[in-house]
């Protein structure tokens, strides 16, 4: 392989996909196609260990991904598991826009390339008062904020999964409104413990929970955690989320895990830990455990109105 070619790109070198796709297309033309890997490695992906995790024991990967909420495969627990196999997660490539400095539509493996990917193993509750802990595989998402450069000004983080109602079958009844999206307050976005997921258990993604990158913020509930990201905006607005948009009553902007704000239906004050016994409950913790770390997010605002 000639040396006047560089195999690993580092973010400078990172260009919005029309310019990408020229430079591959230039460096085909003097025989050094594949140089650039459009297609993340498969298989284990190296990690480092984080201070963020919990020492509980994860979840057993039976339970991570035949149990999941992914209601554009359906609407059953079981349904990601059986119809997400049918997502085209590669080729990929997220646009981001709104209010940064270096907007475009990037290439995943331009996303990742150069980034040491951590082992987060998170608590994980639901609203629907169920939980989990996970070992997943990802890295801060403020360290991709910081090099697409967010713009004074910007206070919102938005998101939305991919719209492709051939591959996704839930996607074919409005169960909710499609593309899925969810946002963040910039400072809860750029909180460390607020990551994009590109695997679990030391491996990639299964496409039930989120393949190919999937956002994860521990101390909300699970819905805010959207998967299979194709845009990231930053805004001076607080944006939509389709659970709110849905049932706003029900479903807030914020949806912090909070033990003392109950669900209209259902109490918060407990949670059923999946892999336990049915009847077995334990008690929901502030911010999902997370106080420490969050709390500050939050300071002086009433957390029953904010819910
Ligand atoms: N795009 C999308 N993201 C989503 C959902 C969804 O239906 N669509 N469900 C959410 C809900 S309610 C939960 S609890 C978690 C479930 O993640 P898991 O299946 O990986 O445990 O994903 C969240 N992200
Ligand atoms: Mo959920």
């Amino acid at each position: 392989m000639s040396k006047t070619f560089k195999t690993d790109l580092k973010w400078s070198d990172v260009t919005p996909k029309a310019d990408f796709l020229n430079r591959r297309q230039l460096m085909a033309g003097v025989g050094a196609a594949g140089l650039i890997a459009s297609t993340p490695a498969l298989g284990k992906i190296a990690t480092v260990k984080s201070r963020y995790s919990t020492s509980e024991k994860p979840n057993s990967f039976e339970d991570i991904t035949k149990y999941n909420n992914f209601y554009e495969f359906g609407t059953g627990k079981d349904d990601p598991a059986k119809y997400a196999g049918a997502l085209t997660t590669d080729p990929w490539s997220i646009k981001i826009d709104g209010m940064v400095d270096r907007p475009g539509t990037y290439d995943l493996a331009d996303i990742t390339k150069g980034v040491t990917m951590e082992e987060r193993i998170y608590r994980f509750r639901c609203v629907e008062a169920w939980a989990m802990v996970i070992p997943w595989v990802g890295f801060e998402l403020s360290t991709l904020l910081k090099r697409v450069g967010v713009k004074s000004g910007a206070k919102y983080v938005a998101f939305e999964t991919l719209e492709r109602p051939s591959e996704m079958i839930g996607q074919k009844r409005r169960t909710i409104p499609w593309p899925y999206r969810e946002g963040l307050r910039l400072d809860e976005a750029m909180n460390p413990l607020t990551i994009l997921a590109t695997g679990l258990y030391g491996d990639t993604l299964p496409n039930q929970n989120g393949a190919p990158i999937r956002l994860v913020v521990p101390w909300k509930y699970g819905f805010k955690s959207i998967k299979s990201i194709v845009r990231i905006s930053l805004t001076s607005k607080q944006p939509e989320s389709s659970w709110n948009m849905l049932q706003p009553s029900e479903y807030g902007f914020y949806s912090n895990v909070n033990p003392n704000v109950d669900h209209p239906r259902w109490s918060q004050a407990s949670e059923r830990k999946i892999g336990g016994l049915i009847a077995k409950r334990q008690p929901t913790l502030m911010f999902n455990g997370y106080e420490k770390e969050v709390a500050g997010l939050y300071k002086g605002m009433d957390l029953a109105k904010f819910y």
